[in-house]
C-alpha cells in the first residue's frame, strides 16, 4: 500500500512537471538551408503559449550548434540588420511567428552540415517551466 501511494505521488509529480514544461508549444518548426561551410543558418517556428498566465521565452540551445540566439530582422533605411533580441513574451494563449525577415533563431557554427530532408532538435527555454525540446526539418524553402 505505501508502494502504491509513493507511486501516485511520483505520477503526480511528473503530470505537474509536464503541464509547467507543456506551455509552450513549438509547431511548423524549420531550418533554412545554407550553402556549404555556412557558420550561421536560421532556425523558424511558431511558438504558442497553451497556459494561462504569460510565458517568456528566454533563448535556446541544440547539441548541433555552438551558439543559439534569439534574433530579429529589422529594415533601417532599406538596409537590412539584426538585433540580438533578450527575450519574447507571449501573452496566455497567444502565438509569435518565427519567419524569415522578422524574429528567428539563429544557429551559429554548425556542428555537421544540416541537409536538406533532415531534422535537428533545438531546446527553446522558457520562464516559468523548462520550455521544450523540438524536431526542426531543414528545408531549402519555407514550408
Ligand atoms: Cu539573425
Amino acid at each position: 500500500m505505501r508502494r502504491l501511494i509513493t507511486l501516485m505521488v511520483l505520477a503526480l509529480a511528473s503530470i505537474e512537471a509536464a503541464s509547467a514544461a507543456g506551455r509552450l508549444e513549438v509547431t511548423g518548426a524549420w531550418i533554412r538551408t545554407a550553402p556549404p561551410g555556412a557558420m550561421m543558418l536560421a532556425g523558424y517556428a511558431t511558438l504558442r503559449n497553451t497556459g494561462d498566465a504569460p510565458l517568456t521565452v528566454i533563448g535556446a540551445d541544440s547539441e548541433a550548434f555552438g551558439d543559439v540566439s534569439l534574433h530579429e530582422s529589422i529594415e533601417i533605411d532599406g538596409v537590412a540588420r539584426m538585433n540580438a533580441l533578450g527575450s519574447i513574451e507571449i501573452a496566455a494563449g497567444a502565438s509569435v511567428v518565427l519567419a524569415p525577415g522578422g524574429k528567428h533563431l539563429m544557429l551559429m557554427r554548425p556542428k555537421g552540415e544540416p541537409k536538406s530532408g533532415g531534422s535537428i532538435k533545438i531546446h527553446i527555454a522558457a520562464k516559468p517551466g523548462e520550455g521544450t525540446t523540438a524536431n526542426f526539418v531543414v528545408r531549402d524553402t519555407a514550408p
